[in-house]
């Protein structure tokens, strides 16, 4: 008998005729966002889950699913996991990180033009047939070629969106980070380590590429917008929750800081009724990552992982990327 597992979204087509290779698979065509006790209920008797960053696995989950061996996220980010209670269940965690780098730090760089150039906001004018008139300070905003550009987290994205910047717009690139990066690694962004004050104090562009967890919750709130240039934009691609969004509101609304660019939520996908209310800010449906090449290599690594995780394919037992390795068993 084959084992199964739960597909908790709808994913590509072929990836799950993969995964069937192996398992009986559930999996969710109507691409239904479950419930919690759903979530559990559907979990009931399956020993691995291909998740995405939509479902939370938590001591709950994992209690009331006692067969669950492996959960596959198809996501680098893994805030949705407890994975210190899985890793105490002896469940591997997964994740897949590095095939969405350079397609994510594209969209952060596109987004923080979008806010400094107004993209948003003067198509926003062109469409409501505003335009009358050419002006000379029509929609004027900031440059980015020449302007510092500043990086909170400095993990994998942080470093692609940092070699953009330094080596594609000839901007001054300083980073602020959990620990320091070696010097040949800094030498290769272009990048410079600055305290947190300093990163706020200097930036033209702030890029937030940190990992949410209670320690960066709201890293960005009143106190730390206060300190920005009037000119400055901020931009998050990390994880709503490590921007303060009605801190930011009103510092946007009072022009304390000059725009923002946000690609994720606190409690998405709902938004904060005061973003959606003022005009110097671009708002996406957290897409950095969407691109078709790279939404197909993220599925394609975690079905992997899954495969790996529960004993089957050339790397059995190793799954590629895992968060927990130490649940794994030592090989011979
Ligand atoms: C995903 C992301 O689209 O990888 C991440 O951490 O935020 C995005 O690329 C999202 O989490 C869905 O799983």
């Amino acid at each position: 008998m084959k084992p199964a597992v739960l597909v908790a979204r709808a994913v590509q087509a072929d990836v799950i005729a993969r995964l069937r290779e192996h398992f009986d698979v559930e999996d969710n065509p109507g691409d239904e966002v479950f419930s919690k006790d759903e979530f559990i209920a559907r979990l009931h008797g399956k020993q691995g889950v291909f998740a995405t960053g939509s479902e939370r696995i938590d001591e709950a989950v994992l209690a009331a699913n006692p067969l669950l061996r492996a959960v596959c996220n198809m996501a680098v980010g893994y805030n949705n996991i407890d994975v210190a209670a899985c890793t105490a269940h002896g469940v591997v965690c997964t994740n897949t990180p590095d095939v969405l780098t350079e397609t994510t730090a594209d969209f952060g760089f596109a987004l923080m033009m979008a806010a400094a150039r107004r993209i948003a906001e003067s198509e926003h004018f062109l469409r409501r047939g505003e335009w009358k008139k050419w002006s000379v300070d029509m929609f004027t905003g900031g440059d980015i070629h020449g302007a510092t550009l500043g990086i909170l987290g400095m993990g994998r994205i942080g470093q692609a969106i940092a070699r953009r910047g330094a080596h594609g717009f000839g901007m001054r690139v300083i980073y602020h980070n959990r620990s320091r990066l070696e010097a040949s690694v800094e030498q290769a962004c272009g990048a410079a380590y600055v305290g947190k004050q300093e990163l706020l104090q200097q930036a033209d562009h702030l890029v937030i590429v940190v990992p949410y967890s209670p320690a960066s919750h709201h890293a960005i709130g009143a106190a730390e917008l206060v300190q920005m240039k009037p000119t400055a934009t901020l931009t998050n691609i990390a994880r709503g929750g490590v921007v303060d969004d009605a801190a930011l509101a009103k510092a946007l609304r009072e022009k304390r800081i000059a725009a923002a660019g946000l690609d994720v939520f606190e409690g998405e996908p709902t938004v904060h009724p005061d973003l959606l209310g003022v005009p110097n800010v671009v708002l996406t449906p957290h897409i950095a990552s969407a691109t078709v090449a790279t939404r197909r290599a993220m599925a394609d690594l975690a079905a992997d992982n899954l495969i790996a995780a529960l004993g089957f394919g050339p790397s059995a037992g190793r799954p590629p990327t895992p968060i927990n390795p130490e649940v794994l068993r030592p090989t011979a």
